[in-house]
This record gives C-alpha cells, structure tokens and sequence, in this order.
C-alpha cells in the first residue's frame, strides 16, 4: 500500500533541536512524533543502561520489529539521533538539523550531560557525523540541511516542512491521476 502521508525523520547531534522541532511540526501537520529514544525506554528495545553515558545500549533489533508494523503507513515524524537503521522504503525525508559549537555546548551544559559525552557531542557536530550518515544511507535529493540556531530557525524549518509535505501530497495525487 503506498503511503498517503509522509514519513519524515529529524536528525542530528543531540542537544541540536529535534525534540523542539518535531513538536512544532507535530503540532502543525498533525503528523505523529514518535521519540524513538522513548520507544526503546518503553518498549525495552534495548540491552541495559549504559551509566557512563547515561543512555540506554539501543537493540537495532529489536526496536525495528517493534516500529515495523506502524512506520510503514506513513504519517510518522521519527526524532533520533541516528537515522542509517532505517530502512530506506520507511523514508520520504531526512531533515538534518545543524547548530553551532557554542549554542550546543551551552544546551548540553544545561541538560547536565557527563564532560566526555558532551565533547564527543561537540566533535561530532562539528565533523558533519550525522549529516554524513544520513546522505550515506539516503538519496540526496531527499536529505536536507537546516539550522537550528533560534526559534525564528524552528519556525522558518517548519514552514520549509509544510511547504514539502503539500508538494509530496500534489504529486501522489499526481501518480494517482497519471
Ligand atoms: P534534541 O532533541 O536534538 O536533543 P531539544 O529539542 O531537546 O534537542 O533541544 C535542546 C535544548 O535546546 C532545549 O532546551 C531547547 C533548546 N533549543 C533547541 N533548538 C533550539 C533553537 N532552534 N533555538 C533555540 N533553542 C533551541
């Protein structure tokens, strides 16, 4: 069955923006924000807690099986992290969210991270890691950049988003119609 809403993921460093804005989108579109972070909390998708870094040890696994009968629907915004375990066929867009070294420290500061994940956070933001993953694991034309500095930037993302989500429906209907 092909989706008749988008699936979108939202990525990037923790600390960047996801949480504030999937809700926002969530809150707009009427798409559904699933917290993957939550669901392996709640669902037990994981293999304990890693008390150095304070996260759980995510089972890739089982946190699949778990989603599997859902995402593929469509209507799902996923905010995580990561986003190369996903299947591509789950995936209409990547939005990966961008910040800059001192706005991220001071919002990792803030959630009291330990000082080795917090600088690890830092690098890898710096060092693209997560938009790399994402334009290794997606086709291009469906990844997108977006800053995350302000909440002007929260607002302007969203209304990018909505703007895509109107096109990605005219050209289902498009498909429908040809
Ligand atoms: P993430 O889900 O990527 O870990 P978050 O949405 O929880 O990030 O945001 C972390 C903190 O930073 C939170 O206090 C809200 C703030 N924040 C996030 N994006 C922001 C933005 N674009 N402008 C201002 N503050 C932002």
């Amino acid at each position: 069955m092909p989706r008749t809403q988008p699936n979108i993921i939202v990525t990037g460093t923790p600390g960047v923006g996801k949480t504030s804005q999937c809700e926002l989108l969530s809150t707009n579109t009427g798409l559904k924000h699933l917290s993957i972070n939550q669901i392996v909390k709640d669902r037990g998708c994981h293999d304990g807690w890693d008390a150095e870094y304070k996260s759980w040890i995510v089972d890739e696994d089982k946190l699949l099986d778990s989603l599997e009968s859902e995402v593929p629907t469509g209507g799902y915004i996923l905010d995580w992290h990561a986003c190369d375990l996903f299947p591509e066929s789950w995936i209409d867009l990547v939005v990966v969210l961008r910040t800059n070294s001192t706005k991220l420290y001071d919002r990792l500061k803030a959630r009291n991270y330990p000082e080795k994940k917090l600088q690890e956070n830092l690098d890898s933001e710096i060092m693209e890691v997560l938009l790399e993953e994402a334009r290794e694991g997606f086709d291009a034309e469906i990844v997108v950049e977006l800053r995350s500095d302000s909440t002007q930037d929260l607002e302007g993302n969203m209304e990018r988003i909505v703007a895509w989500i109107e096109n990605w429906k005219k050209d289902l209907v498009g498909e429908e119609d040809g």
